[in-house]
């Protein structure tokens, strides 16, 4: 199994530890932005404008989570009923016009571009913990750097490496920036970044359920966004990693690193990369355990995550969900491009494979509004409570609603393994 291989994710802290500093929690408190990101308004319906790049997802039940015999970790296990609400996804991941125009507009700083502070890492660290170079504790981010030879998958220092500089506008630190990347997914985004952007934007992080539920495209069953053919086989599907990982790499996709959204086909909900190009921030508390405790208690509904954060392999260090697997995917490390595949990391880390995307509340299209026609007599009576557009109704049953506004689409549905369950 790979899962003793993945099960380590690389983060921030665990290059600081590295350093001799030990694992620390530089979040929010000491990651401060010089501007007040304000709440956007948070009406219902949405319109239009609200939601221009984003797709409805209509509410259904399916089962979270995985049993494959090959390829589900035990932080997958064990599948469980879930119930979520409709809601808006960007279609794409954010990209770096888009995180661009929320920086211009508030003047965020996002984490990488903050040195760590040693006077406050080192009230987080066992008393003694020498403290590093001061050439170390600059603002930096960490880099994929493909090793020259075969490493082994145990030791993610083999192929990151802390780059001075590197932060979204340098993807590779210094002396690199934004040129045709304007379409490219925004990275070196932690998730304090990721939620300061999305308040900015009027929106939220996805749960991990709302993640998973939306990934699979109304396709439950399947083990990717696509269906289930394997990532190697047939059309190029996902920007992931070809070759041995992570020295080998054969760039099969033509792209090393990020690619420009909607690159390749969406799923059928017309979601883009919800497999590879970049890891998503969900909003949800990591717990290795989450679904078993969640399993014990029916459907869940419209689940939030835990209250707090645990992941044994590093269980001094809170983390959040991270999905859908990024460049540096395949099967031979993570194969995380699968859609029931769970990553954490702690909400300080941004890589240079970590983005995310947003969702908001709202309306579906063509939202069920109530028309008020003048009558003979001179009063305004109600046309119909249904009443839509021909584009709305078309929209609605691409999102997979019947003309009632009811859902038809399979993810509507329970399914294991291709089956259909009684509600
Ligand atoms: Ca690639
Ligand atoms: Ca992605």
């Amino acid at each position: 199994m790979r899962s003793h291989r993945f099960s380590t994710a690389f983060t921030r802290l665990a290059w600081v530890a590295a350093l001799g500093v030990g694992l620390v929690a530089c979040g929010p408190a000491s990651s401060p932005s010089p501007a007040t990101v304000e709440d956007a308004a948070q009406s219902a319906p949405a319109t239009s404008a609200e939601t221009a790049g984003m797709v409805w997802i209509p509410a259904g039940r399916f089962v979270m989570g995985s049993d494959h015999p090959r390829w589900a970790r035990p932080d997958e296990r064990p599948p469980h009923p879930v119930q979520v609400d409709g809601f808006w996804m960007d279609e794409t991941e954010v990209t770096n016009a888009m995180f661009r125009a929320f920086v211009d507009d508030t003047g965020y700083v996002t984490t990488a571009e903050i040195a760590p502070d040693w006077e406050v890492l080192k009230t987080q660290v066992p008393p003694g913990t020498p403290k590093p170079d001061d050439a170390l504790l600059v603002p930096a981010s960490l880099v994929f750097t493909a090793p020259d030879r075969p490493v082994s998958l145990n030791n993610p220092g083999a192929w990151w490496s802390w780059v001075p500089g590197a932060d979204w506008r340098h993807p590779s630190g210094h002396g690199s920036d934004l040129t045709g990347l304007a379409d490219h997914p925004v990275v070196h985004v932690s998730w304090d970044d990721a939620q300061a952007y999305a308040r900015w934007a009027g929106k939220r992080l996805p749960t991990e359920a709302e993640w998973e539920f939306a990934a699979r495209g109304g396709q439950p069953a399947s083990l990717y966004p696509w269906g289930d053919e394997g990532v190697e086989e047939g059309a190029q599907k996902t920007n992931a990693f070809q070759g041995v990982f992570p020295h080998g790499g054969q760039l099969l996709d033509g792209h090393a690193t990020t690619a420009p959204v909607r690159s390749y086909p969406p799923n059928a909900y017309g979601l883009h990369d919800m497999a590879g190009n970049v890891w998503e921030w969900c909003q949800d508390n990591y717990r290795h355990d989450t679904y078993a405790q969640r399993a014990a208690n029916g459907v869940a509904e419209n689940p939030q995550g835990p209250d707090d954060s645990l992941d044994p392999a590093e269980p001094t260090v809170a983390k959040r969900v991270q999905r859908g697997g990024s460049f540096l995917c395949n099967d031979s490390y993570c194969s995380g491009y699968r859609v029931a595949a769970r990553m954490k990391s702690s909400p300080d880390t941004g890589l240079a494979h970590t983005g995310f995307r947003c969702v908001r509340d709202g309306e579906p299209p063509g939202a069920m509004r109530q028309v008020l026609e003048p009558q003979p007599d001179g009063r305004l009576a109600r046309r119909g409570r249904d009443q839509m557009t021909p584009q709305g109704e078309q929209t609605r049953r691409k999102n997979g609603f019947a003309s009632n506004g009811q859902l038809d689409a399979p993810g509507s549905d329970l399914f294991r393994n291709g089956e259909r369950l009684e509600r």
